[in-house]
């Protein structure tokens, strides 16, 4: 039994467990997993068992509890800081916070019209008032970030930070709604594709039979 428990949502559809567990994974924090499948019948009483917020995902470390995606990427920040999860330069490291919290406060009108679902695909969905400005602002941040921060990997800072972590959902998603990238923004989804820890959870995403009306079409 590991010292640390993610208690996340579904594999397929949570967006918000999908960052910190890549954070985790990538520090290389040994961890257990406590899955909550959403959208049921008691759902929310399970999920206060572990979170008074109400929400997935929390972070459990003996009887401290760390809830909320971004402040879970934190802690495995802190608790391995060799791991580089921010980058190492004042600058670099902040715009990697500042596009972090962007994902995190922003873009409602792609989370809400084009809800995670990695298993599927429905390229003609998703196209409502708000979503163009969404995906065009990624772009841009995503094209920004390489050309001028990530010499030295293919990461929007280089190696893996948890900026990238924070935006693997929307590689999921543009994926998903077949999202027409240009060459800088696709290569970088192709490294995100090409992690480990991503193939694994998208296995285990599509190996899920939970489904949850409101992300199908
Ligand atoms: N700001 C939170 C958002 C968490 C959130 O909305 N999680 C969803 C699952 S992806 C949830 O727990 N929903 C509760 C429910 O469906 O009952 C975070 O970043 O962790």
């Amino acid at each position: 039994m590991a010292d640390l428990t993610l208690v996340i949502g579904n594999k397929n559809y949570s967006s918000w467990s999908l960052r910190p567990w890549l954070a985790l994974r990538h520090a290389g924090l040994e961890f257990d997993e406590i899955l909550i499948p959403l959208d049921e019948t008691g759902t929310r009483s399970e999920i206060m068992k572990h979170s008074g917020s109400g929400r997935l995902p929390a972070l459990k470390d003996g009887d401290l509890t760390v809830w909320d995606s971004l402040a879970i990427c934190e802690y495995a920040a802190e608790l391995r800081p060799d791991a580089g999860l921010w980058p190492d330069a004042r600058d670099a490291r902040a715009v990697a916070r500042s596009i972090a919290c962007e994902m995190h406060s922003g873009f409602a009108a792609l989370r809400q019209h084009m809800p995670m679902n990695i298993r599927s695909k429905f390229p003609d969905e998703g196209r409502k008032p708000g979503v163009k400005e969404d995906i065009d602002r990624i772009a841009a941040l995503w094209r920004q970030c390489r050309s001028r921060y990530g010499a030295d990997g293919p990461f929007l800072f280089g190696r893996f930070t948890i900026a990238d972590a924070m935006y693997a959902p929307v590689v999921t998603r543009f994926r998903t709604y077949g999202v027409a990238l240009g060459e800088v923004e696709q290569a970088y989804a192709d490294s995100v594709w090409g992690l480990d820890a991503m193939k694994e959870w998208a296995k285990a995403a599509s190996d899920e039979p939970m489904v949850i009306d409101y992300a199908e079409f």
